[in-house]
């Protein structure tokens, strides 16, 4: 079933696969699905489910081809401390640059390294030295010092999808240097952009005493990682096939007929305080008392499925959000036109890239985001005879891509009146133009790209002997 030359790849992350159902999974699964199949290997993760046992029931795995897919539950206190705590309330906040949202508290620390520990010695006995192991995202950082602790001593890679603030901001987390040292158990650290790497970088030198080395290398006490910058991409053959799908012909063709003429402008996000939805819609509200010849000719349609619902910071944003639609809306509504719509629905890849396809203008407008994959879906499913007008954050990880987009700040309320007024008049020639380079970068680093390389990186990294358990007895800046 796997070729034990090469080795396995082992991927662990929260949620797994799926490894078959193209039209659900979006890049990412599309990407590690590939690889996955092609070396054959293990996707970990947790089920999805609580139990009385939590992190101790039984294994649940299914087979395809040359992959397994095995997870594990947690309890509802695991789930809590871990998930809904530690990892949303108080890392996705830090990391995304807002300490006025992070709640630290030292129950879900303990419960969210205790989880980490717990997967790491699940794993343990499934994996063997001659695997790659790689772990994802932010749930897991001490996952990698953990398995080492239970004797692993194969390569191990870890990919941040999110952003890493730079140490001013990280500093303020009580476990900061616990965490950024258990990081270095890993071989190979991959950030979306050069400046995530750049403040994991400041944090080795500036907390830890570190070093930065010639090429991608770092030196922490007797320990040398690699920090290099991975941007992750989509699939953008299957997507733009996708865009010209019947499904998708439908979803176009029906935004069309609602639009009646008016130009559609769209937003595509997981409702979270970090996509900057509402400086959008106060964006849009200025492009409406700004430039008045739109009233009555455009039609925004914000769609933004629920994410994490439970945790009060989203509930605000909710509220937050509706209350300024309504505001909106019963400001400059007539009779036959109602500016701004909302929907929660989730669509499939299908009828999202049709959606993307009416759109004229599409707005990415994150207060920071580690990439961003919406801004290159909307790309490539673009016709290049007539394609839409991406307007993209500055603070978004793909602005280093897509610099052909009209990039904003969007705490500027004015400037993305001007950028949204510049997009739904500007002239065919040049939206082709804008669009031609977009497209290249989003066909040129793709999912599968991404994926290759950061194997490729971890395959032929410098494996340093240095790791030890005690790495924090060499920190010659920790405190006494
Ligand atoms: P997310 O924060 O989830 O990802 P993003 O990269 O934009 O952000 O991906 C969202 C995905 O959800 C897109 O593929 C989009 O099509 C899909 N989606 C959104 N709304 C949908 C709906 N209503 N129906 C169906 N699909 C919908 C995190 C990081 C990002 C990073 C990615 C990948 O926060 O910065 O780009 O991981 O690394």
């Amino acid at each position: 079933m796997t070729n034990p030359e090469k080795g396995r790849l082992v991927v662990v992350s929260n949620r797994v696969g799926p490894l078959t159902d193209e039209g659900k999974a979006g890049g990412l699964a599309v990407g590690l699905a590939d690889a996955l199949k092609r070396r054959g290997g293990l996707w970990f993760g947790w089920s999805g489910e609580t139990s009385p046992e939590g992190t101790h029931s039984p294994e649940k795995t299914e087979v395809f081809g040359g992959t397994a897919l095995t997870t594990i539950d947690m309890t509802a206190e695991e789930l809590d401390g871990f998930y809904h705590g530690y990892a949303n309330r108080s890392l996705w906040p830090l990391l995304h640059y807002r300490l006025d949202l992070v709640q630290f508290d030292r129950q879900s620390d303990r419960i969210y390294r205790s989880v980490n520990q717990r997967f790491a010695a699940r794993l343990a006995p499934l994996v063997n030295e001659h695997d790659l192991v790689w772990v994802h995202d932010y749930h897991f950082f001490y996952m990698g010092s953990e398995l080492r602790q239970s004797g692993f001593k194969g390569r191990l890679g870890f990919f941040l999808h999110i952003p890493f603030a730079p140490p001013e901001i990280l500093s303020a987390l009580p476990a900061a240097r616990d965490l950024v040292r258990s990081m270095l158990a890993y071989d190979l650290i991959g950030f979306q952009t050069a400046q995530d790497r750049r403040n994991f970088a400041n944090f080795c030198v500036h907390e830890l005493g570190g070093e930065k080395l010639p090429g991608d290398r770092i030196r922490v006490g007797g320990r040398v990682v690699q920090a290099a910058v991975f941007p992750i991409g989509i699939d953008a053959e299957g997507f733009s096939r996708f865009a010209v799908s019947p499904e998708a012909g439908e979803h176009e063709e029906m935004l069309r007929d609602l639009a009646r003429g008016r130009l559609q402008i769209v937003g595509v996000d997981r409702l979270d305080y970090s996509k900057g939805l509402v400086e959008r819609l106060l964006g849009f509200e200025r492009l409406l008392e700004d430039y008045p010849e739109n009233r009555g000719a455009v039609n925004f349609l914000q769609i933004a499925p629920l994410s994490r619902s439970e945790l009060d910071a989203y509930i605000d944003l909710r509220a937050e959000l509706e209350g300024l639609a309504g505001r909106l809306n019963g400001r400059f509504a007539t009779l036959d036109w109602t500016p701004i719509q909302i929907m929660t629905t989730g669509f499939t890849r299908r009828a999202l890239a049709g959606i993307y396809r009416a759109a004229r203008v599409c707005m990415v407008t994150p207060l920071r985001d580690g990439m961003n994959l919406v801004a290159k879906e909307f790309v490539a499913a673009q016709d290049p005879d007539d394609p839409g007008v991406l307007i993209l954050s500055r603070f978004a990880g793909a602005r280093a891509e897509l610099q052909d987009a009209l990039i904003v700040n969007p705490y500027a309320t004015d400037e993305m009146a001007r950028a949204l007024q510049r997009a739904l008049t500007m002239p065919l020639d040049e939206r082709q133009r804008r669009h031609e380079k977009m497209r290249a970068k989003v066909f040129g680093g793709t999912a599968a790209h991404w994926c290759e390389s950061f194997i490729a990186a971890l395959e032929s990294a410098e494996i340093d002997a240095g790791w030890s358990e005690d790495l924090a007895a060499a920190d010659p800046l920790a405190p006494a």
